[in-house]
C-alpha cells in the first residue's frame, strides 16, 4: 500500500477550542498525526512517500475562488486587529441577517464559517493545502493502478463546503480528490464518510450530481455534531436524487448495529458500480475518544476496512478525525490492515 504524509502539518497548531462554554487544550493537534505515523512505520503496512504538489486549480473546482482567497489572508486579516491569537469568528449570516460579504475580518470570518470550532492560525493555510496534496497523491497511486492508498491528511476536510470553513475542516481533501478523479477521466466516483460525524460538507457539495455517490455512516445529528445535516431522508436532490445515503446511528452504537449500516452502505455502493471509492476515515468512532459516543473497539476497524475490501474496488483512504491519540495509530493500522486484505 503505497502512503502519503509530509510536515507541513504541523504548522497548524490551534492551541485551544472553543467547546462546552469554555477554552479547553485543541484537540485536533499534531500529534495526532506523530502517533499515526510511528504506527504505520511499526507495522511496515506500506510504504511511506512525500506527497506531489497540485496547485490550486484542483481546489478551486469544488471551493470559491473568493473563499480560497479569503483563507489564504484570514490570519494575516485578524493580525491587523488583534495581538496573536489564533482568528474565530462569532457571529454568522443567519435567519433574518443579510448574506453579504462583509470588508472586516470578523465579518468575514462570520461569513465563511459554520462554527467556532475551527481556529485559524498562521500556518493553517499552508497546512491545508499540504492535506490536498497528499489526498491528491493518494487518488493519483490509485488511478496509476494501485489497489488501495492511505493518505494522512490534516486538517481533516469533510466539514469543509464550497464556502465554508467548520468542524477543524478548511479545504474538503475528500471532494477535491472526488473531483479531480473524475477530471482525470473516473465517470463515477464514490465517497463513503466513516468518520463518526456527518461530513456536511461533502455532502452538500455533491447534493445534486450523480457522477458521485455520497455515503456516511455516522452518530445521528439530532443529537451531534453537525446537528443541522445528516439525516436518514437527505438523498439528493435534482439529478442528484438517490445518490446521497446517509445513516444516522445513535449514541452508544457499537460494533453489530455499526457492522449492519455498514452492510447497507457497502451494497449501495456495489450497486452503483463506482469506477473508484474514496473513504473519508475518522477513528472517531472509537470507544475512548474524548469527543465522540460510539463504543467501537480497535479491532472493530478491521472488520470494517475487511468489509469495504470486500468491493473489491481501487480504494483511496483518507484520513479524517480521531482524537484518542493514544490509540488512534493502532486503529488506523487496525483499519488499513482490514483495507489491504491479502495484499
Ligand atoms: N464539545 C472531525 O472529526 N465539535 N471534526 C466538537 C466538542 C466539533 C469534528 C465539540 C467536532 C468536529 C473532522
Ligand atoms: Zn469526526
Amino acid at each position: 500500500m503505497r502512503i502519503f504524509h509530509s510536515d507541513v502539518h504541523r504548522r497548524h497548531a490551534p492551541q485551544r477550542e472553543l467547546s462546552g462554554g469554555e477554552f479547553m487544550a485543541a484537540v485536533e493537534t499534531p500529534e495526532r498525526v506523530e502517533t499515526i505515523l510511528a504506527a504505520l512505520q511499526a507495522a511496515s503496512i506500506g510504504s511511506l512517500e512525500a506527497p506531489e504538489t497540485f496547485g490550486e486549480k484542483p481546489m478551486a473546482a469544488v471551493h470559491t475562488r473568493a473563499y480560497l482567497d479569503f483563507l489564504k489572508t484570514a490570519h494575516q486579516d485578524w493580525r491587523r486587529e488583534y495581538p496573536d491569537q489564533d482568528a474565530l469568528p462569532l457571529i454568522w449570516p443567519m435567519r433574518g441577517l443579510r448574506q453579504r460579504l462583509p470588508a472586516s475580518i470578523d465579518g468575514r470570518l462570520g461569513y465563511y464559517s459554520a462554527d467556532a470550532g475551527t481556529p485559524i492560525t498562521a500556518g493553517s493555510w499552508d497546512a491545508a493545502c499540504g492535506g490536498v496534496d497528499i489526498a491528491l497523491s493518494a487518488t493519483r497511486a490509485v488511478l496509476a493502478g494501485e489497489r488501495v492508498s492511505y493518505g494522512l491528511c490534516r486538517p481533516p476536510g469533510h466539514h469543509a463546503a464550497a464556502d465554508l470553513m467548520c468542524g477543524y475542516c478548511f479545504l474538503n481533501n475528500a471532494a477535491i480528490a472526488a473531483q479531480w478523479a473524475r477530471d482525470q477521466g473516473a465517470e463515477r466516483v464514490a465517497v463513503l464518510d466513516v468518520d463518526y460525524h456527518h461530513g456536511n460538507g461533502t455532502q452538500d457539495i455533491f447534493y445534486a450530481r450523480d457522477d458521485v455517490l455520497f455515503v456516511s455512516i455516522h452518530a445521528d445529528p439530532d443529537q451531534e455534531y453537525p446537528y443541522f445535516l445528516g439525516f436518514a431522508d437527505e438523498a439528493g436532490e435534482g439529478r442528484g436524487k438517490g445518490f446521497n445515503l446517509n445513516l444516522p446511528l445513535p449514541w452508544g452504537t457499537s460494533w453489530p448495529d455499526y457492522a449492519g449500516a455498514l452492510d447497507q452502505a457497502v451494497a449501495r455502493i456495489e450497486g452503483y458500480r463506482p469506477d473508484i471509492l474514496i473513504v473519508s476515515f475518522g477513528a472517531d468512532t472509537f470507544k475512548e475518544d474524548p469527543i465522540s459516543r460510539f463504543t467501537l473497539e480497535t479491532l472493530d476497524f478491521a472488520k470494517m476496512g475487511a468489509a469495504i475490501a470486500q468491493l473489491g474496488l481501487p480504494t483511496v483512504v483518507l484520513q479524517e478525525g480521531g482524537y484518542a491519540v493514544e490509540a488512534l495509530g493502532t486503529n488506523v493500522v487496525s483499519f488499513l490492515t482490514g483495507v489491504a486484505g491479502d495484499e
